[in-house]
């Protein structure tokens, strides 16, 4: 079976076992949703002229990209391939954010100036059929979020969730010195895409004038790196050119292959798509099971305090039905004969009925009103102010994915109502271990094949 009826079947199998799940729990499907409904993608990001748009225009064959020395393309562009005949159309940012057969509903929320840098071209590449590749605005220096009048940081951690790979491009002039790229590197990509989704380019490498520089411009870019991912290994770094780059001094003959390299990784990608989704799933789903545990714990407690309410007044109305109208006869004199004198002289008639009835509502109007208004706000508001108390966090995953979730749980309690108290929290619990053992378990096995 290919890729992409996979993740055909895929997508059914998720809206139909885990969507309501996700729903039931107030967890966000839209990441899920938009990876499962559109192509396997390529992020291209990095600083300005790192080399890009150059990469991309050589990707597709044909000058699809304006390039040059200053930013001079600042907007998200999709290259793809759909009909022969849509090759050379555009479509504009307002269609693409309206368009519900894409994935791009949830950027509406970047605003009028982001949509307006924000297109979609079609070429005439039968290999971008089933994937799509992103150019972007190169990181820069100097810039705040109104210079851009979007936040720039939020749409790419959203593209690079939807990216099956990520393509991080420097270049010798500026190896890793640019506070976007900075922040991108440090904090907005761990959230967005795994480790084994990013790869890093330094491109125009050809500009070196000598190997010293290169070797000098390497090492400032891997030491850039290592402060920036606060790790002590160096990742694979793509030493690449431009093949129809300017007379070079340098002798680039150990570097001539890698440029072949990154574009294979690059066309090799949406091989991935569903494996990242199975990831994805995975991740969304743990989040999910330990909502619905927490949500489990809460029903238990909600349910035991209902249980013990109960028991007491239940014992409670037997005791208004027999004695409330002996003790109304002892305080204010009436009725004239109670149903335990009536029981004992064995003429028991309706008429000896009204008391005890009456008994019994009280208990159970006052138990209700005692049970919902008082015993029930108070273990909410006990349990709210210690959610923890909930579940046991005995790992630091556990503790991770709980400050994830824990916001969502608090919305839940605040929600609560029966219908989270009995809502089966217990048979949710083990649809979603089901469908991680057997479900996925089964694409896994198929993506092996
Ligand atoms: N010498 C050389 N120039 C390059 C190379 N790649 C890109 N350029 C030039 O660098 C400039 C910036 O490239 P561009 O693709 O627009 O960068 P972007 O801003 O990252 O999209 C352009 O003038 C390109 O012609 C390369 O490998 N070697
Ligand atoms: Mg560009």
């Amino acid at each position: 079976m290919d890729a992409k009826e996979l993740q055909q079947q895929l997508k059914q199998r998720v809206e139909q076992k885990l969507r309501p799940l996700f729903s039931k729990y107030n967890q966000d499907y839209t990441d899920l949703e938009s990876a499962l409904k559109w192509k396997p993608t390529v992020l291209l990001i990095g600083n300005y002229s790192s080399g890009k748009s150059t990469l991309i225009n050589e990707l597709v064959g044909e000058e699809i990209q304006r390039t040059g020395q200053s930013p001079t393309d600042d907007s998200f562009t999709i290259i793809t391939h759909d009909t022969p005949e849509s090759a050379g159309q555009e479509i504009p940012g307002s269609s693409l954010v309206n368009d519900e057969a894409l994935p791009f509903t949830a950027m509406k929320k970047h605003g009028e100036q982001f949509i307006s840098h924000f297109r979609l071209k079609n070429v005439a590449l039968p290999a971008l059929a089933d994937m799509a590749i992103i150019d972007s605005p190169g990181m820069l220096d100097a810039v705040t979020e109104n210079d851009r009048g979007y936040d720039y940081m939020a749409v790419i951690s959203q593209l690079a969730k939807l990216a099956d790979l990520v393509v991080l491009m420097f270049d010798p002039h500026k190896a890793g010195t640019i506070k976007e790229t900075y922040t991108a590197i440090r904090d907005t990509l761990p959230e967005s895409a795994g480790e084994d989704r990013i790869v890093f380019v330094m491109s125009r490498i050809d500009e070196c004038d000598s190997t010293s520089d290169l070797v000098r411009s390497f090492g400032t870019l891997c030491w850039n790196l290592s402060q920036m991912t606060g790790r002590k290994d160096i990742p694979h770094i793509f030493l690449t050119y431009a093949p129809d780059q300017k007379e070079t001094n340098l002798d680039l003959s150990p570097w001539t292959t890698e440029r072949a390299e990154l574009t294979e990784r690059i066309f090799t990608a949406p091989t991935f798509r569903v494996y990242h989704i199975l990831q994805d799933i995975d991740r969304q789903v743990n989040e999910l099971q330990l909502t619905c545990q927490a949500m489990a714990s809460f029903s238990q407690k909600a349910r035991d305090l209902t249980w013990n309410s109960l028991k007491f007044s239940s014992v409670a109305a037997i005791l208004a039905f027999f004695f409330t109208g002996l003790i109304s006869k002892l305080l204010f004199g009436f009725p004239e004969q109670s149903l335990l004198e009536a029981m004992f002289s064995g003429e028991t008639t309706m008429a000896h009925m009204a008391f005890p009835l009456a008994g019994v509502t009280m208990v159970v109007v006052t138990s209700w009103t005692w049970l919902t208004r008082l015993s029930f706000p108070h273990l909410l508001n006990k349990i709210r102010t210690n959610k923890r108390c909930l579940l046991t966090l005995d790992s630091e995953y556990r503790r991770h994915l709980w400050k994830k979730i824990e916001k969502n749980v608090d919305e839940l309690l605040f929600r609560a109502n029966l219908g989270q108290i009995f809502g089966g929290h217990r048979r949710n619990q083990s649809r979603i271990k089901q469908f991680l053992q057997q479900d996925v378990a089964q694409f896994y096995d198929n993506i092996k094949k």
